[in-house]
């Protein structure tokens, strides 16, 4: 066996489905092998950031690997943004980079693609990925790949894999399989019993759940458990769209200040709080001004759990569930909050409001079922927590714009089922070409772009500046050169008209440019942005 085939067939068994990429010279030997091989489907796209958001949302999806195949230096280095991203939000994402083979490394000339040192590219993704390795000995390579495909699965974040162009014909072993970390049963039920005694004590005891239960594949497990535990739950920010698949109810999304104050509560005011997966930052957390009380909270994350005083240290979240579904028992305090969404919208001449897209999509998926989202960062995501609870790939921590149409592109090819794309036009205006390989490869996403001719988000902050303004681009014009159908809204009328037609045209990608005036933000980007702002003037008078 081959080196490229040994890799394919690894990326396989631990779990890939598919792998995004664009090829380069020092990548096409590889890039052959994928094609030739035929063990993973292989999906090219435009831009290197839209590969890795691409992959990464595939990755989240299915709750396992996804792979971004590049080449050195130009394509490696124009993907870090979405590997930061993977690497911020926890997603398994397995980066195979081409490079230079080991005889031109050493003509002492500068390589084309290389930046400093030839070895510049692997440190600046040491930085951006939890495990590395560098294909340069047949004989170690098994192994290596073997170790950074076990990091990537067990830490879930991205791993990389420079591939030398001169190893990919190399003979080479087959890789070692996947052996899961051992944790040990006594020290995961000693924990499940303290979790326990924490929650039967509270009056008010609840249950925050983060992206780590989707990314460990326990949504099933996690719903049973809150089911038996009859306690209300809640995801964070980044978690939504978490067990929606299930029938578990929740009580909402905790969104700090910028939530709704009885969601808001029921986190804040929890005497016994278990956060299960959730990823401690400000976006999930700092808006809110009223700090979660510590003293009474338990966090399960990265592999430790941690109580106020003392932690389990390597106790993965998988281990922790199962012990607490053995022995959990009702603790008859449910939720007297659940999740509510506006529907029924007004078809009539009005100009559109955020939450009128919300409401007709609402509408959509009492008709005709709901339908999974990936969404840009912008007032769309937040205008997503008025939609109806429903899978959703969104860069809810780390914020980077660009992610919505790759993602949702990515999220087709994992789910095998039509999404929702929902992107501003300023994030359109970076990623939105993506669109342009959906006839190719298959792809009818439904794109809802939220034109306010403007950086929405950063006017709200900033008020006084004309910056943030952009200009009218008439995005639906351009959906047609790229193998799609456009139309472009102005009253809500014409909003329900358009996403009834793009539900039923299931031939290519529909593209629905909302034209939504500057001065319509939602309630929750208007309360974000307010705390936000009063936090920032409290610290700069402090
Ligand atoms: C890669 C900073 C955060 S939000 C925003 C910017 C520029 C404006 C988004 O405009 P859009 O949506 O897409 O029209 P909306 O609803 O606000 O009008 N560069 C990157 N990521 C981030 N987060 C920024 C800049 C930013």
């Amino acid at each position: 066996m081959n080196l490229a085939h040994a890799l394919l067939k690894a990326l396989h068994a631990y779990g890939a489905k598919e792998i995004f990429g664009i090829p380069g010279d020092f990548a096409l030997p590889f890039f052959k092998q994928i094609e030739q091989s035929g063990i993973l489907p292989l999906y090219t796209l435009s831009h290197e950031p839209g590969v890795g958001f691409a992959a990464d949302a595939a990755a989240r999806f299915h709750s396992t690997l996804g792979v971004a195949a590049v080449t050195y230096g130009a394509g490696a280095l124009n993907m870090v943004n979405a590997v930061a991203t993977a690497y911020a939000e926890k997603s398994p994402l397995v980066v195979i980079s081409g490079a230079p083979g080991a005889a031109e490394g050493e003509m002492g000339l500068g390589l084309h693609h290389q930046v400093k040192h030839l070895d510049s590219q692997l440190l600046v993704f040491r930085e951006v990925t939890c495990a590395q390795a560098v294909l340069d000995d047949p004989a170690s390579a098994p192994e290596e790949i073997a170790r950074v495909l076990t990091a990537c699965r067990e830490l879930s974040r991205p791993v990389y894999i420079e591939f030398p162009r001169d190893m990919v014909d190399a003979d080479c072993r087959g890789v070692p399989g996947y052996k899961p970390a051992k944790t040990l049963p006594v020290a995961a039920q000693d924990c499940a019993e303290e979790v326990m005694e924490l929650l039967k004590a509270a009056e008010r005891p609840a249950l925050l759940l983060g992206v780590e239960v989707r990314r460990y594949g326990l949504e099933d497990k996690v719903a049973t458990l809150a089911k038996k535990l009859a306690i209300p739950a809640l995801t964070s920010f980044m978690g939504r769209g978490i067990l929606a698949e299930t029938d578990a109810p929740l009580a909402g999304t905790y969104l700090g200040l910028a939530g709704e104050t009885g969601v808001r509560r029921l986190v804040e005011r929890a005497d016994g709080l278990l956060m299960l997966g959730v990823i401690l930052c400000d976006t999930n957390f700092g808006v809110s001004k009223r700090q979660i009380d510590m003293r009474h909270t338990v966090h399960a994350f990265d592999s430790e759990v941690r109580f106020a005083h003392h932690l389990y240290p390597s106790l993965t979240l998988p281990a922790l569930v199962d012990a607490l579904i053995d022995i959990a028992e009702p603790l008859g305090k449910a939720s007297p909050v659940s999740m509510t969404y506006p529907t029924g919208l007004k078809a009539d001449g009005d100009s559109i409001k955020p939450i009128d897209v919300a409401t007709a999509v609402n509408d959509l998926f009492a008709a005709h079922g709901k339908m999974p989202i990936a969404s840009d960062m912008g007032d769309c995501l937040f205008s997503a927590m008025e939609m109806v609870h429903t899978p959703l790939v969104a860069p809810g921590y780390y914020a980077t714009m660009g992610p919505g149409v790759p993602a949702g592109l990515g999220v087709q090819v994992a789910a095998g089922e039509r999404p929702l794309i929902l992107v501003g036009d300023g994030a359109f205006q970076m990623t939105g070409w993506e669109l342009g390989n959906c006839r190719r490869l298959g792809l009818n996403p439904i794109v809802l772009v939220y034109n306010n001719r403007a950086w929405g988000m950063l006017k709200a902050f900033q008020k006084d500046v004309s910056y943030n303004d952009l200009d009218d681009w008439k995005f639906a014009d351009m959906a047609k050169g790229l193998g799609g159908h456009g139309v472009r809204v102005h009253t809500r009328a014409e909003l329900a008209d358009a996403l009834q037609a793009a539900h039923a045209d299931t031939s290519q990608f529909r593209l629905i440019e909302i034209m939504i005036p500057r001065e319509f933000i939602s309630t929750t980007l208007d309360r974000f942005t307010s705390t936000i702002r009063k936090r920032s003037a409290l610290a700069q008078e402090t």
